[in-house]
């Protein structure tokens, strides 16, 4: 965290006179809006709207505790020999289906509105060898938010705020061959949810960066009787415009969100005991991960005002709490359009 914290300070500082181009901050370039995986990034001039699709698949497979990759068998052992857990995951995809909608009814206000669709499959295995896979699928939280502009200067930089708030219409009762599948198999979070942010951004003739600190903050306990673990994530990047029509960028993204607080009603302290992915010490994890992504913004034609935009990320570090999948990586895929 100093780390970043040290980062947000100097880019800050030096931006003012470093990279500063002529004129005000515009999204009429390809890199007017920042990687497709970043929310929340940009406001809209009144009266604009702006609806957009992404695509996010991430892909965990093979198991960690702490911060060392261990293998699957020295975690359940044998029957002869039983480790400290009866079965634990091998593998989990999660894809996602989000749709978004912006508008801004001023010049100092843009409404945001978020809903996602998620698809989550995990393959377990237990001591005896045996594999057994579970799917959940459904929608997840929706969020709305209020972008409010803080500072424009003339140079190309602006800053704005985001209050954003989730409400619980994603699921936390879902099962599996009859059994609550674990936390991370569940569609919601099951509580209000806070998430507030900070985002600043610069533009120069040819590059552009931008820097965004942001938290959830869960509110009070759900229905099953748990909290999901609050969360800070710092972002940063940078993009470079390549034709006025593409541009290229580089992200660097540290998250860390903490453990479940209570435990799912539905999970016996059995269950609990059997498998880290049922308990609720075993969520939340640490994450620093870079991000390579493209944007690209339709100028003239049929398709002017649409862009679509793809990145991969992939984990630089990660620590989770207790023993939990690995993060192999990610890729968000988007289109949207404003006007
Ligand atoms: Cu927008």
């Amino acid at each position: 965290m100093k780390f970043f914290k040290s980062l947000f300070l100097s880019l800050f500082l030096s931006s003012s006179f470093l990279f500063a181009h002529e004129g005000p901050w515009t999204a009429a370039r390809p890199d007017g809006h920042a990687p497709i995986s970043v929310m929340g990034d940009h406001m809209h001039a009144m009266g604009e709207w702006m609806v957009s699709y992404r695509y996010m698949t991430m892909d965990m497979k093979g198991l960690l505790k702490g911060s060392d990759n261990v293998t699957t068998k020295s975690q359940t052992g044998t029957m002869m020999a039983p480790g400290d857990y009866m079965m634990v995951p091998t593998e989990m995809t999660m894809d996602m289906h989000m749709f978004g909608a912006m508008h801004a009814i001023s010049d100092q206000w843009t409404l945001m509105c978020m809903l996602n669709y998620l698809d989550n499959e995990m393959t377990m295995i237990n001591r005896m060898d045996v594999t057994s896979k579970m799917e959940t699928s459904g929608i997840s939280d929706l969020k709305l938010a209020g972008l409010y502009d803080l500072a424009r200067w003339e140079d190309g930089r602006r800053a704005h705020l985001s209050f954003g708030l989730s409400a619980p219409t994603g699921s936390i009762d879902e099962k599996s061959g009859g059994n609550t599948v674990g936390y991370g198999m569940q569609l919601g979070s099951g509580t209000w949810d806070f998430h507030p942010a900070i985002t600043y951004l610069g533009q120069t003739e040819n590059y552009s960066y931008g820097a965004q600190l942001g938290g959830i903050l869960r509110i009070g306990d759900n229905d099953q009787g748990y909290t999901l673990g609050n969360r800070v994530e710092a972002t940063l990047w940078g993009a470079r415009k390549l034709t006025d029509s593409l541009s290229a960028s580089l992200k660097l993204d540290y998250s860390s969100q903490e453990e479940v607080d209570g435990s799912h009603k539905g999970i016996s302290n059995m269950q609990k005991m059997m498998t880290p992915a049922k308990n609720p010490d075993h969520q939340g994890r640490d994450l620093t991960s870079l991000g390579l992504g493209l944007n690209y913004y339709f100028q003239s034609g049929a398709l002017k005002g649409h862009r679509i935009a793809a990145e991969w990320e992939t984990p630089l570090d990660q620590k989770v709490n207790g023993v939990q999948l690995e993060l192999d990586s990610t890729w968000t895929v988007g289109w949207q359009y404003a006007w």
